[in-house]
């Protein structure tokens, strides 16, 4: 099977119970829930610059994470705010670097693309589309040298996946067996380019196959989906055998940054997809029909939910902006001489 790439299908019947679906029900929500507040901050001039929101992808990065354990690693691109979440950052040292302030996570100096905890094993945030991917197989390095059995999970998108450093990357990988998964989020869209317009080869996991990295398609909608193949891959590289790749098709509702005219897709095709496809609702749907939960108790998840984030978004408007003197620091290390 060295070299096939194959496609995993979704089914409505994965395993899982109460608790555990709850628990994802909740960590998406999050994710949308903070999101819509970024954007409605973003809309208030509360945040400037970029700021790429994740909309639609939340069961790629909850299904992930469901599958990693404590030493696994996360990198990934300039729309990361939803993998810091499912890292267990804070949500109010997220919101407060989005609004520039000092509490934030890089001190209000990095803004929404260039957040870190080495804490919480969340290695970025870069703006530098593919830039992450090299990055991630040097973690996976790193971790294979330390003999530490962590493996890294490396995200990009479609758009990133087109990037030549991603094929150094793929083969260096798959070369010296690095335990790293290559998670690409297709979301279909690089900014306003769809993936048909970009890509001559349009089923990225196949984009492996010359550098024997086995690759699966998966329902990126779907988070008990994401959530076993993200389970085989990382079993596979915590083993020794190595890189995979994972296709994660999903969907963005919202523009590819806040400032987006969204001229290349018809409005139709996103209410559609929010519409039959919505990895929140699916959940919710599954609930409901085994009887795990009732409408009144996802409303007060909700609830919850908002409260948390409110208290986020409050909680960096109410913080100060750096002081000047913090443009001299952590621009260059200090060395001893
Ligand atoms: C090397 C480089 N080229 C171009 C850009 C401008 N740029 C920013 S995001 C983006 C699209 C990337 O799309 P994709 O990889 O599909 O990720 P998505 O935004 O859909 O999450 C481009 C071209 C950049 N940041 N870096
Ligand atoms: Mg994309």
């Amino acid at each position: 099977m060295a070299n096939e790439s194959k496609k995993t299908t979704s089914s409505e019947a994965r395993k899982t119970d109460k608790g555990e679906l709850l628990g994802y029900y909740r960590d998406m929500l999050l994710i949308r829930r903070f999101e819509e507040r970024a954007g409605q901050l973003y809309g208030m001039g509360q945040i400037a610059g970029f700021c790429h929101l994740y909309i639609g992808q939340e069961a790629v990065v909850t299904g992930c994470k469901a599958a990693m354990k404590d030493g696994d690693q996360m990198i990934t691109g300039y729309r990361d705010h939803g993998h810091m979440l499912a890292l267990d950052m804070d949500p109010k040292g997220v919101m407060a670097e989005l609004t520039g302030r000092a509490t934030g996570y890089s001190k209000g100096k990095g803004g929404s693309m260039h957040m870190f905890s080495t804490e919480k094993k969340f290695y970025g945030g870069h703006g530098i589309v593919g830039a992450q991917v090299p990055i991630g197989a040097g973690l996976a390095f790193a971790n294979q040298y330390l003999d530490n059995k962590a493996v890294s999970l490396a995200f990009f998108g479609d758009g990133a996946s087109n990037q030549g450093q991603v094929y150094e990357a793929f083969n260096m990988a798959k070369l010296w067996d690095l335990p790293v998964i290559f998670v690409i989020e297709n979301n279909q869209y690089a900014m306003g380019t769809s993936v048909q317009r970009a890509s001559a080869e349009t089923e990225l996991f196949k984009r492996g196959i010359s550098f024997e990295i086995e690759g699966r398609l998966v329902d990126g909608m779907d988070v008990l989906a994401v959530r076993d193949a993200a389970a085989e891959a990382i079993k596979h590289a915590r083993s020794g055998k190595g890189p995979m790749i994972l296709e994660m098709k999903t969907y963005r509702y919202r523009g590819h940054s806040m400032s987006d005219p969204a001229k290349y897709r018809s409005r139709d095709e996103v209410t559609k997809t929010r519409a039959d496809h919505d990895p929140i609702d699916a959940v919710k749907t599954r609930l409901l029909k085994e009887g795990w939960a009732d409408e009144d108790e996802l409303k007060a998840i909700d609830k919850d939910i908002k409260a948390v984030v409110k208290e986020s978004a409050d909680f960096a408007i109410e913080s100060p902006e750096p002081d000047p003197s913090e443009l001299w620091t952590d621009v260059l290390i200090d060395v001893e001489a």
